[in-house]
């Protein structure tokens, strides 16, 4: 096995965002953009992570163009940097909650994720890669920071002259002696053993055979395969229960992003009166995310994650209890009012999975969950969509008995009957000229200190900042993760930029107000919130200062 050192130059704009490096396909595409990156990776963990010389990397992706390439460059750059082993998906293909579980399983150093996740595909889409580390979690900021450090002084990477690997091909390949071994697996029965494990299969089963409809929608996305082997092979599904489930390399052409925006085949059907099925569920492009819907309703994820933590002992694997909570800063406040009846920790993050690595391996938290679509368990340490799927359908097949009969409307009303309802919308404002977007962000910032105390129509702000996360567990801090306004009456705006978009600057406006009146919980989240959306407009001046008013995707 020959190893080649290459000469290059940095790039200078290798920083990884909310979730790995995000860029166009035709940036990953520039001679040596991707082994640079991967380069900065290695150099990371070698010199800084203590990395031995008989590691294995876990990689994969979520089948998206450019997909095949890169797992080629990763592993004969992963045999030039001193690795033992690379444990790869069969077709180079595996969901990001599997990686995580590959990580843990098989006890790996490390893993490559290859998605830019919810963003579309293909030639003219985006492309990604994100690095987790041992406890199968994404790599926390300090060794994020140290590979754009590296990124942009990066001189050289170093690559194994290997023939092509057949990744299609279950089985292992050795090079050099056998100090070299790339493996394919077939990571489907894992994970689907996996959740077979936390969940009580036969009641879904049961619930599914009595006649509940259900509705999956795999956007054509990564998460397809392990729907089949779990709802058709393994809970007895009909086979019409399953749309859009062959992995293709642009998602169909579409958006793989579980919303309602995105995800309008689904919604369509979920919300076709009588005749929509009981329960649907989407999830992204790396089966992360995930949407729930029950007949003609939409459950927001703040609120999934509070129905979640509210029902966990009805669930095999948490049956004993939880331990705490966290949620993102922007997601709703539904989960602290559960975590305070049962009187357990709630943990506020900034956005993205990697603040909740922390709290997970330390036992302070055992449910987690982002507004954007995002929720787990300590069972990964990714955010998981199949996952969240079979939580809800264990907790509908033990209310829904011979005796008893609960819609999934139904378990959000009586869920907002006892606890309140945290009413909640987020507006995105995407590819907005950055300049622009930085202006509006100055902007607000500015007010922190007269916006206090000034009323606006039915809200009076209490306070504002920039929100800053100190970790209990490793003791770092993060700040600048979105400015919010906090208002007397507990309701709050937050504004924040996106991290994980690849043109121009996406703006949030996450909307919060709470109803403890069940004669007003039901009404439509956009008219509840009207006045706030004003508000966010008045404050952020956004019209005056992008031309913009009407979001791009409201959830
Ligand atoms: C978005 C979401 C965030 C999520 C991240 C990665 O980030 O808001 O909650 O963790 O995407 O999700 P941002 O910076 O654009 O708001 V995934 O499914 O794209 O890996
Ligand atoms: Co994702």
């Amino acid at each position: 096995m020959q190893i080649n050192t290459v000469q290059t130059s940095a790039f200078g704009d290798q920083k990884p965002g909310t979730s790995g490096l995000r860029k166009k396909v035709k940036v990953f595409q520039h001679p040596h953009y991707l082994e640079n990156f991967v380069q900065s990776i290695f150099d990371t963990l070698i010199e800084k992570e203590g990395m031995p010389t008989d590691a294995t990397l876990a990689v994969g992706g979520d089948g998206r163009y450019y997909n095949r390439h890169a797992i080629q460059t990763i592993i004969q750059m992963a045999a030039a940097n001193g690795f033992a082993r690379v444990i790869v998906g069969q077709a180079g293909i595996l969901s990001t909650p599997a990686v995580s579980h590959i990580i843990r399983k098989y006890k790996t150093f490390g893993g490559m994720i290859l998605s830019a996740s919810h963003n579309q595909g293909g030639v003219d889409g985006d492309f990604g890669i994100k690095y987790n580390i041992s406890n199968g979690g994404p790599a926390p900021e300090k060794i994020t920071d140290e590979v754009f450090a590296k990124s942009k002084v990066i001189t050289a990477y170093k690559i194994a002259d290997l023939a092509e690997i057949d990744v299609d091909t279950l089985g292992e390949t050795s090079f050099n002696g056998g100090k070299f071994t790339v493996q394919v697996i077939n990571a489907v029965q894992d994970y689907a053993d996996l959740m077979q494990s936390l969940f009580d299969f036969s009641a879904i089963k049961n619930l599914l055979a009595s006649g509940f409809q259900i509705k999956f929608d795999a956007m054509h996305a990564v998460t397809g395969p392990y729907a089949q082997e779990i709802f058709i092979n393994r809970l007895g599904a009909p086979a019409h229960s399953l749309m859009n489930c062959v992995p293709s390399e642009d998602f169909g052409g579409g958006h793989p992003d579980p919303n309602l925006t995105y995800a309008e085949d689904l919604v369509k059907i979920m919300f076709a009166g009588d005749k929509a099925p009981d329960f649907g569920a989407a999830s992204d492009g790396d089966g992360d995310r995930n949407m729930i819907l029950g007949k003609n309703f939409f459950v927001t994820p703040s609120d999934s994650l509070a129905v979640l933590a509210a029902n966990a002992t009805l669930v095999p694997a948490y049956a004993k209890g939880i331990a705490g909570v966290a949620r993102s800063m922007p997601t709703s406040g539904a989960v602290d009012r559960v975590a305070a009846k049962l009187n357990i920790p709630c943990y506020e993050t900034p956005t993205g999975w990697k603040f909740f690595g922390n709290l997970m391996d330390a036992g302070k938290v055992t449910l987690c969950g982002e507004e954007s679509f995002g929720t787990s368990s300590n069972h990964v340490r990714e955010k998981d969509g199949l996952w969240a799927v079979l939580f809800w359908l264990n907790v509908l097949a033990q209310k829904n008995t011979e005796k008893t009969k609960a819609s999934v409307e139904q378990i959000l009303k009586s869920h907002w009957l006892e606890y309140g309802r945290n009413v909640y919308s987020r507006h995105d404002f995407e590819a907005i000229p950055t300049e622009a977007a930085n202006i509006v962000m100055a902007h607000i910032k500015a007010q922190f200190e007269s916006l206090p105390n000034q009323t606006f129509g039915s809200y009076t702000v209490k306070t504002c900042d920039d929100f800053s996360y100190h970790d209990s567990i490793d003791g770092s801090i993060s700040n600048n993760q979105g400015v919010r306004i906090l208002f007397v009456d507990g309701s709050r705006i937050v504004f924040r930029l996106s991290g994980s978009g690849t043109e121009g600057a996406t703006l949030r406006i996450y909307l919060e107000a709470f109803e403890p009146d069940s004669a007003k919980q039901s009404v439509d989240a956009q008219v509840a919130l009207a006045e706030m959306i004003q508000i966010a407009l008045k404050i952020s001046q956004l019209k005056e200062k992008t031309g913009r008013d009407t979001p791009t995707v409201i959830t």
